[in-house]
């Protein structure tokens, strides 16, 4: 007896878009914080910016590990690109520490919690199949390209924040992270597939309680 052809639906490949699309709650919750509309507003509060940018220091510091270790697994196809935000990520670290200095900050600081447990997900990512990989590295800088821009154009001296992750340039660079994770899903077994979409779970869930931890701060 012939089989029936299976229906297309359950044929769906997922990728990105379809990732956004299925978790759009998820997603909003990780782009769209009080942190960040009070930025827009100029209301943000010292100690909570001043927390986030050591902390995000902090952060930038493991993510750019993260994505050295992520060569070690990506087709050299796709080196070109992940290079392109290593050589980025090179003038942001030294740009952090600027920021820094100039408003008196120690970056030899404790991580909080929240940061240990984003730093702790982005170290055993590299152990993963490289398809976890490039989707938590879209996720990653999706999330900020998306957060910092969603509120327009801020005031001094959030601007030039906003402008470093919500710049046309930076948002090409985050479509051809796209591109190299729709390309490794697409031949993903169903199971990596899946544990693709946790993964992008994870990301959105920690980068809402990013935003939460120094929306917190009070020193
Ligand atoms: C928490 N997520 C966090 N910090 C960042 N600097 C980025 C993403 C960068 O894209």
């Amino acid at each position: 007896m012939i089989e029936a052809r299976k229906p297309y639906s359950l044929l769906k490949l997922m990728n990105c878009q379809e990732l956004l699309k299925k978790y759009s709650q998820q997603w909003q919750a990780a782009t769209v914080h009080p942190f960040l509309d009070e930025c827009k507003l100029g209301t943000i509060k010292p100690q909570q910016f001043n927390t986030w940018l050591v902390q995000d220091y902090l952060f930038v510091v493991e993510f750019t590990r993260m994505v050295g270790r992520i060569l070690t697994s990506a087709p050299t196809s796709h080196f070109d690109v992940i290079m392109s935000g290593l050589n980025a990520l090179q003038d942001e670290l030294n740009w952090f520490k600027d920021k820094a200095t100039e408003r008196q900050l120690d970056l030899n600081t404790k991580k909080q919690l929240t940061c240990t447990e984003y730093c702790d997900f982005m170290n055993k990512l590299t152990e993963m199949p490289y398809p976890l990989q490039a989707t938590a590295l879209w996720g990653i800088e999706l999330a900020y390209n998306q957060g910092w821009q969603l509120p327009g154009e801020m005031p001094q001296p959030y601007n030039e924040f906003a402008n470093r992750w919500g710049n046309p340039e930076f948002t090409d660079y985050v479509k051809l992270l796209e591109a190299q994770a729709d390309e490794v899903l697409q031949d993903a077994s169903k199971i990596v597939q899946s544990q693709s979409e946790a993964t992008f779970l994870n990301v959105a869930r920690l980068e809402k309680d990013f935003w939460q931890m120094a929306y917190n701060a009070t020193n």
